[in-house]
């Protein structure tokens, strides 16, 4: 639980209010903003939201006039007016304020993080992180109940797509009694579940669909079923009628396969390179291994990308490693 009596006193002087969070936002960053500002708005805040970068296709229905959340983009190069107080949700780093990060240095307004990661720099104001929440938007939502200020159903969306996307549907291990609990009583305040599962997993191009396909096609199996890997090529792309950004979350379905531990995937790159993510729950830690190609990430999801190999080396460099640090793990098992 967060310290929403010291969250009251920071925010109480403040009159004007720019709620922003991390690049390339996902359903919790942009759900956690939505109501943040929503929570803001009922202390009789003027509020703006502003991002470093736009609202990704698949959350628009999140704002679906587009004008509540605003963005960087040619022509807006920074947020209209100076807020006397910037809160950061859903981050704690200028890193991932990525474009908007010299503009909140450079502004005079009081800073505050809300945040449930567990790197944080120092912004230059108060942290109030719980790294134990699943989402940042169950922080949001107590914020409402310490609060005792209503949600309304639209406020209750955003806020369930946030904790829904976080927990991966109520499926990833950081799924627990706090998050159901809250999505339990967003629903109550008038979410809609079956019409955000909709927007988020059922909007698939038919391009994204073939090129599935020919991902369940080249899946192959290492190391006794234990290791998922398959590369898709711009020609598989193509052929598909698909774009790069219909491959996201392709690695994990390499992850469905019964026996796998450990998977790659591989891309080869538009502009040359190949771009590898990887996934394990074997012990592996990905965010090391991607280290030695110049990635990261976090120990069960990481990827890189590797600029200097053609693809077929690429693919062997990485999947040598890979094999390296399985057959280490269960030797020393
Ligand atoms: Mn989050």
């Amino acid at each position: 639980m967060l310290d929403w009596g010291r969250f009251a006193r920071e925010i109480e002087s403040a009159e004007r209010v720019l709620v922003t969070t991390h690049v390339r936002p996902d359903a919790d960053a942009l759900g956690s903003e939505l109501g943040m500002a929503a929570l803001l708005a009922a202390a009789g805040k003027d509020l703006t939201i502003f991002n470093a970068s736009p609202t990704p296709t698949r959350y628009r229905f999140l704002d679906p006039e587009g004008d509540r959340i605003d963005f960087l983009r040619p022509g807006v190069t920074a947020p209209p007016s100076q807020p006397d107080l910037i809160i950061v949700v859903d981050t704690g780093t200028w890193s991932q304020l990525a474009g908007l990060a010299d503009w909140v240095r450079n502004s005079p307004a009081k800073r505050l993080v809300v945040d449930h990661h567990v790197t944080q720099d120092d912004l230059g104001g108060p942290a109030l992180v719980d790294v134990s929440a699943p989402a940042c938007g169950i922080l949001v939502y107590e914020g409402f109940v310490a609060r005792g200020t209503p949600i309304s159903p639209d406020t209750a969306d955003a806020l369930f797509a946030a904790i829904a996307m976080d927990t991966g549907w109520m499926h990833h291990p950081n799924t627990n009694s706090r998050a159901l609990d809250a999505l339990a009583r967003l629903t109550d305040a008038g979410a809609r579940p079956a019409d955000i599962y909709r927007e988020l997993f059922e909007r698939n191009s038919p391009g994204r669909y073939r090129l599935m396909g020919r991902l369940f096609e080249a899946i192959q199996l290492g190391e006794e079923g234990r290791l998922a890997e398959a590369t898709i090529t711009l020609g598989d792309v193509q052929r598909a009628g698909a774009h790069m950004m219909d491959t996201e979350d392709f690695v994990q379905l390499l992850m469905g396969v019964v026996g796998v531990e450990s998977a790659a995937l591989c891309f080869v790159q538009v502009g040359g390179g190949t771009k590898v993510s990887l996934r394990s729950r074997g012990g592996v830690d990905c965010a090391a291994l991607a280290a030695r190609f110049g990635g990261g990430g976090h120990k069960p999801a990481a990827g890189a990308t590797m600029k200097g190999d053609a693809p077929e080396s690429a693919r062997r460099k990485i999947l040598a490693a890979l094999v390296e640090e399985m057959r280490a793990i269960r030797a020393a098992a």
